[in-house]
């Protein structure tokens, strides 16, 4: 059964040496080793794709494939489950269908998404974008870290040609169904195993706020153009704006140089925002952005808004759900989620569902993310009876 020590040992090397500078650092490097080595003991092909998702083929890839996996990367601060769970219960799904003495009839693989999360590039879902073409290879290879690595130099220096990522069709035209499951993120599953239902739209805005850097000590107050105070200001307008319907956070500012004696010349601050369509996310944004720019002017700052990624409302697909629920029983639940996933991103592409593993805590994105063992267990078999009803 799913060995919590296992999701525990993946969480616990997420945390190691800046875990969230993912997308082919050192850590994920390590991870995506660790998964293409328990799939090889496993006797899985694992085969890398050229936009660098790791897939781990049971048969010979081919049309009408059964996919599921997830991700490994992880979010600063993130908890152990949210991307582990799905590539894990994978791995001892396989078993389970091993021990059960099943040989599926269909292609079936397991895949690991690359930088999911977005937590080094800023783009959520890169690899799955790029698989779909949902961002072009040239716009991801310029995106760039903490550090000013480019995606581009990093994926390079991970053995992949950015030139030749993009979308691919002959990966996408193999998936007959992808199945993600998934640590539960919010409160809503009263029984171990539900399936999802949609996913909320969701984009990401970075605000650069410009003043003049200056002398913390020596400055004046009337002399000053402190893009901090517009900073903060957009900060209180995002809760302002913000309604349990529509979700406005910052997570994220980052002061420039970000000196304590320091003045800064500028902050940036990124927006994350969702609702249940574009419209109603959009209008959030738009109250945000006038109050931004409002106190940028009161501050003799400038403001410039840059939209980073958009995925618009997510419905899984109603067909595949049936049939995943005429397998795993009519009174299994669905759920919508605010979430994003790599499955959100397919689901345009290929029949797609999620299955989702109750998380007593709700909580997620920080390390008191939680499933129980024997809820865990049951996503395994959960999803194993869900690929042997697909596969079989
Ligand atoms: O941000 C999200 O919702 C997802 O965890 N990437
Ligand atoms: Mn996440
Ligand atoms: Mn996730
Ligand atoms: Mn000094």
């Amino acid at each position: 059964m799913t060995d919590l020590q296992d999701i525990a040992d993946v969480g616990r090397d997420r945390r190691r040496g800046g875990y969230s500078r993912h997308g082919f650092d050192k850590v994920e490097l390590e991870l995506r080793a660790w998964f293409a080595e328990e799939a090889r003991r496993r006797g899985l092909d694992v085969r890398p794709d050229r936009n660098g998702n790791l897939w781990a083929w049971w048969g010979k890839p081919g049309p009408g494939a059964v996919i599921t996996g997830s991700h490994l990367d992880s979010v600063p601060g993130g908890g152990a489950f949210d991307g582990p769970l799905g590539v894990v219960s994978a791995l001892q799904a396989v078993d389970l269908l091993r021990a059960r003495g099943f040989t599926p009839s269909k292609p079936l693989a397991i895949v690991v998404f690359v930088e999911e999360e977005g937590g080094r590039f800023g783009v959520a879902c890169l690899g799955s974008r790029l698989m779909t073409g949902a961002i072009a290879p040239e716009v991801a290879a310029k995106l760039t870290d903490a550090d000013g690595v480019t995606f581009g130099e990093a994926a390079h220096a991970s053995g992949f040609d950015p030139l030749r990522m993009g979308r691919d069709d002959r990966a996408l035209g193999s998936i007959g169904a992808f199945v993600e499951l998934h640590v539960e993120q919010g409160r809503g599953l009263d029984v171990p195993v539900g399936l999802a239902s949609s996913i909320l739209a969701h984009g990401r805005w970075r605000y650069t706020f410009t003043g003049e850097g200056n002398h913390a000590g020596a400055t004046l107050i009337e002399d000053r153009r402190d893009p901090m105070l517009p900073a903060a200001q957009m900060v209180l307008a995002a809760r302002r704006a913000a309604t349990s319907g529509a979700r406005a956070t910052v997570g994220r500012l980052v002061p420039n140089p970000g000196g304590t004696n320091v003045i800064p010349s500028s902050v940036d601050v990124w927006l994350d925002a969702r609702a249940d369509d574009e419209p109603r996310t959009r209008e959030v944004v738009d109250r945000i952005t006038s109050a931004a720019r409002a106190a940028a002017e009161d501050e003799g700052c400038a403001v410039r808004v840059t939209e980073e990624s958009w995925g618009g409302t997510v419905h899984f697909d109603p067909g595949l759900m049936a049939d995943i629920r005429g397998a795993l029983g009519s009174d299994t639940p669905d759920l919508p989620t605010g979430a994003g996933h790599d499955a959100g991103i397919l689901a345009a592409h290929v029949p797609t569902a999620m299955l989702f593993v109750r998380n007593p805590t709700g909580i997620s994105h920080a390390p008191d993310e939680f499933a129980e063992s024997d809820d865990c267990a049951a996503g395994v078999v959960a999803l194993a009876t869900t690929l042997e009803h697909l596969a079989r």
